[in-house]
Protein backbone atom coordinates (compact mmCIF):
# COMPACT_ATOMS: atom_id res chain seq x y z
CA UNK A 1 0.00 0.00 0.00
CA UNK A 2 1.04 3.47 -1.25
CA UNK A 3 1.82 6.06 2.25
CA UNK A 4 -0.01 9.04 1.62
CA UNK A 5 3.24 11.26 1.22
CA UNK A 6 3.98 9.46 -1.66
CA UNK A 7 0.69 8.90 -3.83
CA UNK A 8 0.02 11.41 -6.90
CA UNK A 9 -0.28 14.79 -5.61
CA UNK A 10 -3.81 16.22 -6.36
CA UNK A 11 -4.03 18.15 -9.58
CA UNK A 12 -2.83 22.06 -8.94
CA UNK A 13 -0.29 20.36 -6.56
CA UNK A 14 1.32 18.23 -9.66
CA UNK A 15 0.98 21.03 -12.00
CA UNK A 16 3.15 22.92 -9.58
CA UNK A 17 5.40 20.25 -8.84
CA UNK A 18 5.96 20.00 -12.80
CA UNK A 19 6.52 23.60 -13.45
CA UNK A 20 9.14 23.78 -10.75
CA UNK A 21 10.89 20.73 -12.07
CA UNK A 22 11.13 22.02 -15.44
CA UNK A 23 12.13 25.56 -14.32
CA UNK A 24 14.84 23.36 -12.53
CA UNK A 25 15.79 21.35 -15.24
CA UNK A 26 16.01 24.63 -17.69
CA UNK A 27 17.62 26.55 -15.02
CA UNK A 28 21.14 23.41 -14.91
CA UNK A 29 20.72 23.35 -18.71
CA UNK A 30 21.11 27.08 -18.92
CA UNK A 31 24.26 27.18 -15.64
CA UNK A 32 25.53 23.60 -17.93
CA UNK A 33 25.73 25.60 -21.37
CA UNK A 34 27.32 28.43 -19.68
CA UNK A 35 29.78 26.52 -18.05
CA UNK A 36 30.64 24.83 -21.13
CA UNK A 37 31.15 27.89 -23.25
CA UNK A 38 33.35 29.49 -21.29
CA UNK A 39 37.10 28.77 -21.96
CA UNK A 40 38.65 26.84 -19.39
CA UNK A 41 42.52 27.84 -18.41
CA UNK A 42 43.84 25.35 -16.12
CA UNK A 43 47.10 27.24 -14.37
CA UNK A 44 49.86 25.40 -12.60
CA UNK A 45 52.42 26.45 -10.22
CA UNK A 46 54.92 25.09 -7.62
CA UNK A 47 54.39 28.52 -6.01
CA UNK A 48 53.24 28.90 -2.08
CA UNK A 49 50.11 30.78 -1.82
CA UNK A 50 51.33 33.82 0.21
CA UNK A 51 54.45 34.46 -2.81
CA UNK A 52 53.60 37.07 -5.39
CA UNK A 53 54.08 34.67 -8.13
CA UNK A 54 51.27 32.81 -6.81
CA UNK A 55 48.97 35.98 -5.82
CA UNK A 56 50.05 37.47 -9.14
CA UNK A 57 47.54 34.60 -10.75
CA UNK A 58 44.41 36.24 -8.81
CA UNK A 59 45.37 39.42 -10.86
CA UNK A 60 45.33 37.19 -13.97
CA UNK A 61 41.95 36.02 -13.39
CA UNK A 62 40.47 38.89 -12.35
CA UNK A 63 41.50 41.23 -14.87
CA UNK A 64 40.18 38.39 -17.51
CA UNK A 65 36.89 38.44 -15.38
CA UNK A 66 36.45 42.14 -16.36
CA UNK A 67 38.01 42.41 -19.52
CA UNK A 68 35.78 39.25 -20.74
CA UNK A 69 32.96 38.57 -18.05
CA UNK A 70 31.53 35.14 -18.31
CA UNK A 71 34.03 34.10 -21.32
CA UNK A 72 37.01 32.29 -19.47
CA UNK A 73 36.90 30.47 -16.14
CA UNK A 74 40.15 30.93 -14.69
CA UNK A 75 41.75 27.42 -12.18
CA UNK A 76 44.47 28.38 -10.13
CA UNK A 77 46.14 25.46 -8.75
CA UNK A 78 49.39 26.47 -6.45
CA UNK A 79 51.92 24.24 -4.62
CA UNK A 80 52.69 22.03 -7.03
CA UNK A 81 49.14 20.31 -6.44
CA UNK A 82 48.17 19.98 -10.39
CA UNK A 83 51.54 18.96 -12.07
CA UNK A 84 54.83 18.70 -9.96
CA UNK A 85 57.75 21.40 -10.36
CA UNK A 86 59.24 20.96 -14.02
CA UNK A 87 56.98 18.99 -15.37
CA UNK A 88 54.78 22.43 -16.55
CA UNK A 89 55.66 22.48 -20.18
CA UNK A 90 55.29 19.05 -21.34
CA UNK A 91 51.83 19.00 -19.74
CA UNK A 92 51.18 22.22 -22.28
CA UNK A 93 52.53 20.56 -25.40
CA UNK A 94 50.29 17.83 -24.65
CA UNK A 95 47.19 19.69 -23.95
CA UNK A 96 46.44 19.09 -20.39
CA UNK A 97 47.50 22.22 -19.26
CA UNK A 98 46.76 26.27 -20.61
CA UNK A 99 49.55 28.39 -18.70
CA UNK A 100 52.19 28.48 -16.52
CA UNK A 101 55.26 29.95 -15.37
CA UNK A 102 58.76 28.65 -16.96
CA UNK A 103 61.77 29.40 -16.17
CA UNK A 104 64.95 30.09 -18.00
CA UNK A 105 66.35 26.91 -17.08
CA UNK A 106 62.88 24.81 -17.73
CA UNK A 107 63.34 26.53 -21.27
CA UNK A 108 67.03 25.96 -21.85
CA UNK A 109 66.55 22.32 -22.03
CA UNK A 110 64.57 22.77 -25.12
CA UNK A 111 66.01 26.22 -26.55
CA UNK A 112 69.92 26.05 -26.05
CA UNK A 113 70.92 29.57 -26.97
CA UNK A 114 68.29 30.46 -23.65
CA UNK A 115 71.08 29.20 -21.58
CA UNK A 116 72.43 32.53 -21.08
CA UNK A 117 69.71 33.10 -19.16
CA UNK A 118 70.51 30.76 -16.57
CA UNK A 119 73.87 32.03 -16.04
CA UNK A 120 75.04 33.66 -12.79
CA UNK A 121 75.88 37.09 -12.88
CA UNK A 122 74.18 37.59 -16.58
CA UNK A 123 71.56 40.44 -15.99
CA UNK A 124 72.25 42.51 -14.00
CA UNK A 125 68.93 43.94 -12.06
CA UNK A 126 65.26 43.97 -12.62
CA UNK A 127 65.00 46.91 -14.62
CA UNK A 128 67.41 45.49 -17.47
CA UNK A 129 65.51 42.21 -17.46
CA UNK A 130 62.47 43.91 -18.08
CA UNK A 131 63.91 45.74 -21.35
CA UNK A 132 66.11 42.62 -22.04
CA UNK A 133 62.57 40.54 -22.51
CA UNK A 134 60.73 43.98 -24.08
CA UNK A 135 63.28 44.29 -26.68
CA UNK A 136 64.69 42.56 -30.00
CA UNK A 137 66.41 39.78 -28.05
CA UNK A 138 63.36 38.41 -26.09
CA UNK A 139 61.29 39.05 -29.33
CA UNK A 140 63.96 36.50 -31.36
CA UNK A 141 64.08 34.14 -27.95
CA UNK A 142 60.63 34.18 -27.37
CA UNK A 143 59.93 32.80 -31.48
CA UNK A 144 62.22 29.93 -30.76
CA UNK A 145 60.58 28.94 -27.71
CA UNK A 146 57.09 29.51 -29.65
CA UNK A 147 58.39 27.03 -32.29
CA UNK A 148 60.59 24.80 -31.03
CA UNK A 149 57.73 24.10 -27.49
CA UNK A 150 55.04 25.34 -28.62
CA UNK A 151 53.92 27.05 -25.87
CA UNK A 152 54.21 31.13 -26.22
CA UNK A 153 55.91 33.61 -23.10
CA UNK A 154 53.19 36.54 -22.54
CA UNK A 155 54.70 38.26 -20.09
CA UNK A 156 58.41 38.28 -18.03
CA UNK A 157 57.91 38.09 -14.40
CA UNK A 158 61.28 38.81 -11.95
CA UNK A 159 61.25 35.83 -9.62
CA UNK A 160 64.22 38.45 -7.80
CA UNK A 161 67.73 37.75 -7.33
CA UNK A 162 68.84 34.57 -5.88
CA UNK A 163 70.64 34.46 -2.53
CA UNK A 164 71.94 31.79 -0.49
CA UNK A 165 70.28 30.81 2.39
CA UNK A 166 72.23 28.36 5.35
CA UNK A 167 71.13 25.99 7.88
CA UNK A 168 74.43 26.73 10.08
CA UNK A 169 75.86 30.18 10.16
CA UNK A 170 79.67 30.07 8.00
CA UNK A 171 82.16 32.60 6.80
CA UNK A 172 81.68 32.81 3.35
CA UNK A 173 83.88 35.13 1.25
CA UNK A 174 84.43 33.48 -2.24
CA UNK A 175 83.03 30.47 -3.81
CA UNK A 176 85.85 28.38 -2.74
CA UNK A 177 84.51 28.79 1.16
CA UNK A 178 81.16 27.09 -0.42
CA UNK A 179 83.70 23.64 -0.76
CA UNK A 180 81.22 20.81 1.04
CA UNK A 181 78.27 22.77 1.50
CA UNK A 182 75.16 20.52 0.44
CA UNK A 183 73.32 23.03 -1.66
CA UNK A 184 69.60 22.43 -2.35
CA UNK A 185 68.91 23.36 -6.50
CA UNK A 186 65.94 22.56 -8.35
CA UNK A 187 66.40 19.26 -9.76
CA UNK A 188 67.79 19.97 -13.15
CA UNK A 189 71.67 19.52 -14.83
CA UNK A 190 71.14 23.47 -15.86
CA UNK A 191 70.75 24.43 -11.97
CA UNK A 192 72.94 22.04 -10.51
CA UNK A 193 75.49 23.80 -13.16
CA UNK A 194 74.70 26.95 -11.01
CA UNK A 195 75.03 25.46 -7.57
CA UNK A 196 78.09 23.81 -8.96
CA UNK A 197 79.49 26.92 -10.19
CA UNK A 198 79.28 29.10 -6.68
CA UNK A 199 81.63 26.30 -5.59
CA UNK A 200 79.11 23.99 -3.72
CA UNK A 201 77.88 20.49 -3.88
CA UNK A 202 74.80 21.13 -5.70
CA UNK A 203 72.25 18.51 -4.78
CA UNK A 204 68.64 18.59 -6.22
CA UNK A 205 65.13 18.55 -4.43
CA UNK A 206 61.70 19.70 -5.40
CA UNK A 207 60.78 23.17 -3.96
CA UNK A 208 57.74 21.59 -1.94
CA UNK A 209 60.82 19.95 0.30
CA UNK A 210 63.02 22.15 1.09
CA UNK A 211 61.51 23.60 3.86
CA UNK A 212 61.73 19.76 5.43
CA UNK A 213 65.40 19.37 4.20
CA UNK A 214 66.66 22.49 5.67
CA UNK A 215 64.62 21.43 8.62
CA UNK A 216 66.21 18.11 9.15
CA UNK A 217 69.52 18.67 8.00
CA UNK A 218 69.47 16.29 4.55
CA UNK A 219 70.97 19.69 2.70
CA UNK A 220 72.92 22.69 4.29
CA UNK A 221 71.27 25.68 2.53
CA UNK A 222 69.25 26.51 -0.47
CA UNK A 223 69.40 29.37 -3.14
CA UNK A 224 66.47 31.21 -3.52
CA UNK A 225 65.38 35.32 -3.83
CA UNK A 226 64.46 36.49 -0.73
CA UNK A 227 60.73 36.89 -0.73
CA UNK A 228 60.52 32.89 -1.60
CA UNK A 229 62.47 32.01 1.36
CA UNK A 230 59.48 34.75 3.87
CA UNK A 231 56.70 33.48 1.46
CA UNK A 232 57.68 29.46 2.10
CA UNK A 233 59.15 30.54 5.84
CA UNK A 234 62.28 28.92 4.94
CA UNK A 235 64.13 31.46 7.65
CA UNK A 236 62.58 29.47 10.53
CA UNK A 237 64.91 26.92 9.65
CA UNK A 238 67.88 28.46 8.51
CA UNK A 239 70.79 30.72 10.10
CA UNK A 240 71.87 32.97 7.85
CA UNK A 241 71.38 34.88 4.01
CA UNK A 242 74.39 35.42 1.88
CA UNK A 243 73.99 37.88 -0.38
CA UNK A 244 75.38 36.36 -3.55
CA UNK A 245 72.64 37.83 -5.85
CA UNK A 246 74.23 35.43 -8.28
CA UNK A 247 71.06 35.07 -10.38
CA UNK A 248 68.27 38.00 -11.20
CA UNK A 249 65.64 34.83 -11.93
CA UNK A 250 62.66 35.43 -14.14
CA UNK A 251 59.52 33.81 -14.92
CA UNK A 252 57.86 33.63 -17.94
CA UNK A 253 53.73 33.77 -17.69
CA UNK A 254 53.74 31.22 -20.72
CA UNK A 255 50.38 29.76 -22.61
CA UNK A 256 49.89 26.16 -25.21
CA UNK A 257 49.86 27.45 -28.37
CA UNK A 258 46.64 25.22 -28.69
CA UNK A 259 44.97 27.21 -25.85
CA UNK A 260 45.98 30.69 -27.87
CA UNK A 261 44.88 29.32 -31.04
CA UNK A 262 41.61 28.28 -29.97
CA UNK A 263 40.81 32.27 -28.99
CA UNK A 264 39.68 35.00 -30.80
CA UNK A 265 41.52 37.81 -31.36
CA UNK A 266 39.80 39.69 -29.05
CA UNK A 267 40.25 37.07 -26.20
CA UNK A 268 43.75 37.15 -27.29
CA UNK A 269 44.21 40.45 -26.73
CA UNK A 270 42.66 40.43 -23.05
CA UNK A 271 44.56 37.31 -22.18
CA UNK A 272 48.14 38.72 -22.91
CA UNK A 273 47.02 42.46 -20.82
CA UNK A 274 45.73 40.27 -17.87
CA UNK A 275 49.55 38.21 -18.07
CA UNK A 276 50.66 41.74 -18.51
CA UNK A 277 48.93 42.86 -15.61
CA UNK A 278 50.04 39.77 -13.11
CA UNK A 279 53.32 40.58 -14.07
CA UNK A 280 53.44 43.73 -13.20
CA UNK A 281 51.86 43.19 -9.64
CA UNK A 282 54.40 41.01 -9.29
CA UNK A 283 57.30 42.61 -9.93
CA UNK A 284 56.19 46.10 -8.47
CA UNK A 285 55.51 44.04 -5.37
CA UNK A 286 58.59 41.75 -5.44
CA UNK A 287 61.06 44.63 -5.80
CA UNK A 288 59.59 46.49 -2.92
CA UNK A 289 59.50 43.62 -0.44
CA UNK A 290 63.03 42.34 -1.72
CA UNK A 291 63.73 46.32 -0.23
CA UNK A 292 62.55 45.50 2.96
CA UNK A 293 63.31 42.27 4.03
CA UNK A 294 66.35 42.33 5.17
CA UNK A 295 65.26 43.73 8.56
CA UNK A 296 62.57 41.04 8.97
CA UNK A 297 65.36 38.47 8.64
CA UNK A 298 67.61 40.03 10.90
CA UNK A 299 64.68 40.63 13.23
CA UNK A 300 64.14 36.76 12.79
CA UNK A 301 67.72 35.89 14.82
CA UNK A 302 69.46 35.58 10.52
CA UNK A 303 72.44 36.87 10.30
CA UNK A 304 72.86 38.32 7.01
CA UNK A 305 76.60 38.83 5.45
CA UNK A 306 77.62 39.81 2.39
CA UNK A 307 80.45 38.09 0.62
CA UNK A 308 83.45 39.30 -2.16
CA UNK A 309 80.83 40.10 -4.66
CA UNK A 310 84.29 40.34 -7.54
CA UNK A 311 85.15 36.60 -6.15
CA UNK A 312 81.80 35.39 -6.62
CA UNK A 313 81.18 37.24 -10.24
CA UNK A 314 84.95 36.11 -11.59
CA UNK A 315 84.48 32.61 -10.62
CA UNK A 316 80.77 31.96 -11.90
CA UNK A 317 81.40 34.00 -15.16
CA UNK A 318 84.60 31.85 -16.10
CA UNK A 319 82.85 28.78 -15.57
CA UNK A 320 80.25 29.60 -17.45
CA UNK A 321 82.15 30.83 -20.18
CA UNK A 322 84.08 27.60 -19.91
CA UNK A 323 80.80 25.86 -20.32
CA UNK A 324 79.27 23.18 -23.22
CA UNK A 325 76.32 25.73 -22.61
CA UNK A 326 78.09 28.69 -23.81
CA UNK A 327 78.43 26.98 -26.68
CA UNK A 328 75.28 27.33 -27.93
CA UNK A 329 74.99 30.84 -27.19
CA UNK A 330 75.00 32.71 -30.72
CA UNK A 331 78.07 34.81 -31.03
CA UNK A 332 77.32 38.38 -29.95
CA UNK A 333 74.69 37.86 -27.66
CA UNK A 334 76.45 38.05 -24.40
CA UNK A 335 77.69 41.92 -25.83
CA UNK A 336 74.36 42.62 -26.69
CA UNK A 337 72.78 41.67 -23.26
CA UNK A 338 75.48 43.48 -21.69
CA UNK A 339 74.56 46.32 -23.85
CA UNK A 340 70.48 46.50 -22.47
CA UNK A 341 70.82 49.62 -20.74
C1 LIG B 1 63.06 26.89 -6.74
O1 LIG B 1 62.65 25.73 -6.82
O2 LIG B 1 64.01 27.21 -6.06
C2 LIG B 1 62.33 27.94 -7.58
O3 LIG B 1 62.70 29.23 -7.11
C3 LIG B 1 62.70 27.77 -9.04
C4 LIG B 1 61.82 28.67 -9.91
O4 LIG B 1 62.09 28.46 -11.27
C5 LIG B 1 60.35 28.42 -9.62
O5 LIG B 1 59.98 27.13 -10.05
C6 LIG B 1 60.08 28.59 -8.12
O6 LIG B 1 60.95 27.75 -7.37
C7 LIG B 1 58.67 28.17 -7.74
O7 LIG B 1 57.73 28.94 -8.43
C8 LIG B 1 58.42 28.32 -6.23
O8 LIG B 1 58.58 29.67 -5.82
Amino acid sequence: MQNKATSHPKPKRRRLLMAAAALGAGALTTLNALAQSKTVLRISSPAVPDDWHAKMWTVFKDSLDKSAPGEFDVQINLNATLFKQGAESAAMARGNLELATLSAFDIAKFVPEFSVFTAGYMVRDPAQQQKIFQGPIGAEMFKAVAEKMDVTPLATAYLGTRQLNLREVRSVKTPADLKGVKLRMPGSKEWLFLGEALGATATPLAFGEVYLGLKTGTIDGQDNPLPSVRAAKFYEVTKQIVLTSHLVDSLFITISNKALAALTPTQRQKVMAAAQAAAQYNNDNRIKEESQLLEFFRKEGLQVSTPDLDAFHKVVQLRYQNSDYAKAWPPGLVERINAVR
